[in-house]
Parts: structure tokens; sequence; C-alpha cells
């Protein structure tokens, strides 16, 4: 079996990693937000179809500045491990569009403090719910942006709801979900296919 999967949520605040993170990995739905103020891992072992892979993920508190390099890491005295991660996963909030240009300034920061792209970028939609029509323009165009420019993985979600969370982790284990805008309904998104389970 390779080493582990290492993987780092990152976003503003209030936009839902942890609640991504505790829905997936504890099947739990905190309603209040506690601010992360401090870097959680959470570990396991995932098999999507035939693999099986060791999985680290790292939930962290909101970075203005991803560290440039590895000295910025170790400077602030609390190193984060943003470094030495294989796919860095962008979340924003659905319902509160601004929220995207954390995940655009994020992606800038990180594609320039590395001479190499040994690992993946991936953007993450939640809070589906909050959204009345999924299919605006704006919403469209974050999409395709991410999508078709930034050529990375995309999902739209819902935490709350356990709606498409498990694709996230489809998507990270390199199984595309591709996929069109959500339907309105609510409903685990594990198919009988392309099964994604913690072991
Ligand atoms: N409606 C709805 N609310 C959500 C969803 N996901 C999270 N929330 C709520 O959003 C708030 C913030 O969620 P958190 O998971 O704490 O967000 P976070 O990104 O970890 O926030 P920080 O750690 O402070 O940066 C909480 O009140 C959650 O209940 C969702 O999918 N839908
Ligand atoms: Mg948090």
């Amino acid at each position: 079996m390779q080493g582990p999967l290492k993987v780092a949520f990152l976003g503003a605040s209030g936009v839902g990693r942890t609640s991504i993170l505790q829905q997936f990995f504890k099947h739990d739905f905190p309603k209040e937000h506690i601010r992360t103020a401090k870097r959680t891992v959470y570990r396991s072992c995932l098999v999507c179809d035939t693999c099986i892979r060791e999985l680290m993920v790292l939930d962290v508190p909101p970075q203005k500045y991803f560290p440039i390099d590895n000295l910025a890491e170790w400077n602030n005295g609390h190193p984060l491990g943003l470094r030495t991660v294989h796919t860095y996963v962008l979340v924003y909030d659905m319902g509160n569009l601004d929220t995207f240009q954390y995940c655009r300034n994020m992606r800038d920061q990180i594609l320039e403090s590395f001479n190499h792209r040994d690992f993946k970028i991936m953007v993450v939609g939640n809070k589906v719910d909050m959204v009345s029509n999924p299919h605006t323009q704006e919403l469209k165009d974050i999409s395709t942006l991410v999508r078709k420019h930034w050529r990375c993985g995309y999902v739209e979600c819902s935490a709350k709801h356990n709606y498409k969370i498990g694709d996230i982790f489809k998507e990270l284990m390199g199984y595309p979900v591709g996929g069109t805008a959500p339907k309105l309904e609510f409903t685990q998104s594990i198919g009988s296919k392309n099964r994604c389970t913690i072991l």
C-alpha cells in the first residue's frame, strides 16, 4: 500500500470545512459554529472500488497567507504541514460567494510558492442547501472557471444534509465525479458504483 494521501482543507472562516470533515469521519453535523483554533488531523483508511488508501486530512484555522517556503512554515512556531500535502481542498460557501475570493487567492499563493506541480487542487462549494437556484450565472461561472480553466476537481455539496460529501473523497481518491449542477434533493450521494468507504 502507498503512504497516506495527505490532504489539507482550506477556506474562509465559517464555510463549513469542519462540518464536512465531521460529517464524513464522524457522521455528525455540528450546528454551532465553533471556530477551528488549532490544527486537527483526521486519519482513516478509504476503499474506493479496488483501491485502498490511508488518508490523513488536515483541518486548519483560516490562513491569510500560504507559507511561501519551509522556513515560513516553521517560523510561526506552529508548523501546519501545509507544504507537504498531496491535495489542497479549497472550500467556499455557496450562499456567500465572496468566500470564493479566498479560494482564488489561496490557489494563486499555492501555485506561486512551489516550483513544482506535484500536488492537486480541488474546489468544494458547500452549503448548496442555502442556494435557492443552483443554476445562476455566477455559480456556473465558478464551476466553469474551476473545471475548464483551472482544470481542478469540483464538487457542490451540503455538509448539513450529507449531500455529495462522499463525492469529495471519491474525487480525492482519483475518481472524477464530474457532473452537472446538483438537483435540489438531498439524498446520500454514494451510489452503488465507485463506492468510497471508510475502513
Ligand atoms: N446550511 C448549512 N450550514 C452549514 C453547512 N455546513 C456548515 N454549516 C454551518 O456553518 C457554520 C460554520 O461551519 P464550520 O464547519 O464550523 O465552518 P469552518 O469552515 O470549519 O469554520 P472555521 O473553523 O471558523 O474557519 C456552522 O454553524 C455550521 O452549522 C451546510 O452544508 N449547510
Ligand atoms: Mg472549522
